[in-house]
């Protein structure tokens, strides 16, 4: 099918600017967060948010990763059901009383991100958990929405958002492959 361009680096660079700058504002600086990406290319995300938060603030700021996959679950079911499993935390500080701020690239149905949170609320009593994705689809099937967005981009359920990083993809860029 068809391929629309929705951002390149540029976009992309002024969009995690941006929403560093609204986590800074929301939190009123940054004492007590803590940024938990969702592997993969949350992760890479979330890197650039701390970085770009440390350039700002001249402080750094706490890091966490959560390994999330899809399980494909087609025994005796009509239809297949992807069922998002944490498959592995790495995050070094107690959660208890910390402001975390997950981070993923896509935004979609929300089962990923309520398995995200269900993970961390195992580890500890977190303050609260935020949420900041580079791209909002929409169809969510839970009572999930982002608390940052890079760009809010309507698809239809049978369409796919291609998020390349240069950490992951070695170039920056965000379209939607129509169908
Ligand atoms: P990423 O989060 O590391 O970028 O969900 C596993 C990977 O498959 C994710 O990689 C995600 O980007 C990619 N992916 C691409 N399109 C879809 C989609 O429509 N649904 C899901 N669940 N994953 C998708
Ligand atoms: P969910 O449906 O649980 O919100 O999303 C499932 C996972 O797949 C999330 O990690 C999300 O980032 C990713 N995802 C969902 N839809 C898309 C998509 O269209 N493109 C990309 N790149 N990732 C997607
Ligand atoms: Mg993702």
């Amino acid at each position: 099918g068809e391929t629309v361009n929705l951002l390149d680096d540029k976009a992309i660079g002024r969009a995690v600017t941006r929403i560093a700058h609204e986590i800074i504002e929301r939190n009123k600086g940054i004492d007590n967060c803590i940024l938990v990406g969702i592997k993969t290319r949350g992760v890479d995300l979330a890197k650039r948010l701390a970085d770009k938060i440390e350039t700002i603030e001249g402080i750094s700021i706490d890091m966490g990763e959560l390994d999330i996959t899809l399980y494909r679950d087609d025994i005796g079911k009509k239809e297949r059901m992807d069922v998002p499993l944490v498959q592995q935390i790495d995050i070094k500080q107690d959660l208890t009383g910390r402001k975390v701020i997950l981070i993923d690239d896509v935004l979609y149905t929300g089962r990923t991100v309520r398995a995200a949170m269900d993970a961390l609320m195992d580890t500890g009593r977190p303050a609260s958990i935020q949420l900041a994705v580079l791209v909002d689809r929409g169809h969510r099937e839970l009572p999930i929405r982002p608390d940052y967005v890079g760009k809010n981009i309507p698809t239809s359920k049978d369409e796919r958002v291609t998020v390349l990083l240069k950490e992951t993809d070695g170039t920056d860029s965000v379209t939607l492959e129509k169908r």
